[in-house]
């Protein structure tokens, strides 16, 4: 869909509004020119991938409501993408998922990825589900299985990921795992692990020199007594049994109601051992929702974290990897992952406003009230113009949702791809 003359003259119309806001929130910040430049760069860098499954609606167990002109394969998945980068400029890559999103021809999945100036992001493999023609079944676990060759099939699957991702560009295979136990005495605990490892260390070994693994761990769902991946603890044990190419990856909604998610990331940090994110919006458990619409405060909190670590010589960085994992059930996909890139720049600029000077000393100090003020003014603060600012200067939309609606992306989508197209995925 070519929208750049459109975009043109919508930003046209609106770049006046667009100004005075900055010139207001200069002041509103207490900001100089060079500071307020060095900001919108940062937040204009700053990237998000999103998966190649959160084109089209999730559902929940009791049904499911398309949106109508979802991607059905993955040229389409790529443009969708390529459109909320052109939007947005914050999403340059995209995640896939095998074996839904296996390319047929991969040159030209290449070429089409080069012209929306995409890459591929990390590739994630699937054991949570039977596939046609497979010889076992995960019914009962995959890496973590009792049979030797379920393990095998698990251990194989993940080396095709590999493959796929290699030929396309990739250097991170994400691995999430639905092992686990739904009732007491189902599982030996200390040997499903010890399986799991093992299975782990094969498929690390099959990695390029290049590559990295992230390790997604969740407390329970979709099995509910155990899982023997439930916590960060049990994915940096293994992470550091397999090698120094992998790290645990934090997905905010794959936590107990009220975890402190923000010392988690410091203690990764802390271990050198963070390897990503996948972003969400939790109410109760792995809901999902927009990123940020709960919980913004802790969405920022997270953040503050991260800046930290990175002004922090002794911290041993590794690159993080950030995308968006959730479900969209009734809101227009695109519109959802738009707002969800809104949300995560806007805690990272928050957190880019904050006094670290001042929050160290507050600490050293024991001035409870101050650090926590200092906090507050940072968190409090509107940096929707900043977040506008880098989209212009990076050749995307003043605002992105707003030109959605105005130029009819979605019924245009509709009408190219049909109202009953389902996108593969969840
Ligand atoms: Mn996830």
């Amino acid at each position: 869909m070519r929208i750049e003359s459109e975009l043109n003259d919508y930003n046209g119309r609106h770049v006046k509004r667009h100004e005075k806001q900055v010139s207001l929130a200069k002041q509103l910040l207490e900001l100089e020119d060079s500071e307020w430049n060095k900001l919108v760069d940062a937040i204009a860098s700053f990237q998000v991938a999103v998966p190649s499954w959160a084109l089209g609606t999730g559902g929940t167990r009791f049904g499911r409501f398309p949106a109508g002109g979802e991607p059905r394969n993955l040229e389409e998945k790529i443009e969708d993408v390529g459109l909320l980068h052109a939007l947005s400029k914050a999403t340059d890559s995209i995640s896939l998922h095998i074996p839904w999103d296996i390319p047929d021809d991969v040159a030209s999945v290449k070429a089409q990825l080069a012209e929306n100036h995409l890459s591929i992001d990390a590739v994630n493999s699937n054991t949570f589900q039977d596939q046609k023609g497979q010889d076992f079944s995960y019914k009962f676990g995959s890496l973590c299985h009792t049979d030797a060759g379920v393990r095998e099939e698990a251990i194989e699957h993940n080396i095709e990921v590999i493959r796929h991702g290699e030929a396309l560009g990739s250097t991170m295979l994400s691995v999430w795992l639905a092992d686990g136990s739904n009732f007491p005495g189902q599982h030996n605990f200390r040997q499903a692990y010890e399986r799991t490892l093992q299975s782990l260390m094969k498929i690390y070994a099959a990695m390029p020199d290049n590559w990295s693994m992230l390790l997604e761990y969740k407390p329970y769902e979709p099995n509910f007594y155990s899982m023997v991946l439930p916590d960060w603890g049990t994915s940096l044990k293994m992470c550091e049994a397999c090698g120094e190419r992998a790290d645990v990856l934090v997905d905010l909604g794959h936590h107990l109601p009220n975890t402190n998610i923000e010392q988690i990331v410091a203690r990764l940090t802390h271990f050198g051992r963070l390897g990503g994110f996948h972003f969400n919006g939790s109410q109760y458990g792995d809901d999902d929702l927009t990123t940020g619409s709960i919980k913004p405060f802790q969405l920022y909190l997270i953040f503050v974290e991260l800046v930290m670590a990175k002004k922090d010589k002794s911290v041993k960085n590794p690159a993080v990897a950030y995308m968006i994992d959730a479900s969209h059930n009734t809101k227009d996909p695109l519109v959802d992952l738009l707002m969800s890139l809104e949300q995560i720049r806007i805690a990272y600029a928050k957190a880019l406003l904050t006094d670290f000077n001042a929050l160290h000393r507050a600490q050293e100090e024991n001035d409870v009230a101050g650090a926590e003020l200092i906090l507050q003014r940072a968190f409090q603060s509107d940096v929707r113009p900043l977040l506008a600012d880098a989209r212009l200067k990076s050749g995307g939309c003043v605002d992105p949702i707003a030109f959605f609606n105005e130029a009819r992306v979605r019924e245009n989508l509709v009408s190219q791809r049909g109202k009953l197209s389902v996108a593969t995925g969840l």
